[in-house]
């Protein structure tokens, strides 16, 4: 189970070329870049039940490393630095892992329609 299929092909490729660089991984930059927004299709529950690959409630670090190849089995692992980033970004309570409530993904950017669009009929 993974990413390819819920997400578009061509978003996941530009998300991984954005950071092909070691060092360059940002997770809220790729979250928003291979559309996975807070109001995506993927909620974050489903994703996090991909990410956490054998099922143990947690992401751990190793699985966490891994994270690239969620979304492409031959991307590359992230670094420890990038490892350790993402984990203190996201784990809330400190244990070294992220539970389920701490993969929050970003607000999805508005559309250009919104409520000013009735002041100028
Ligand atoms: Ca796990």
């Amino acid at each position: 189970m993974a990413f390819s299929g819920l997400l578009r092909e061509e978003d996941i490729t530009a998300a991984l070329q954005a950071c092909q660089a070691a060092g360059s991984f940002d997770h809220k930059a790729f979250f928003a870049q291979v559309g996975l927004a807070s109001d995506s299709a993927v909620a974050a529950e489903k994703a996090f039940r991909i990410l956490d690959r054998d099922q143990s409630g947690f992401i751990e670090e190793e699985e966490l490393k891994l994270f690239l190849q969620n979304f492409k089995a031959d991307a590359r692992v992230l670094t420890d630095a990038e490892t350790k980033a993402f984990l203190a970004a996201a784990d809330l309570d400190s244990d070294g892992k992220i539970g389920a409530q701490g993969l929050k993904f970003p607000r999805a950017p508005r559309a250009p329609m919104g409520p000013r669009h009735h002041r100028f009929p």
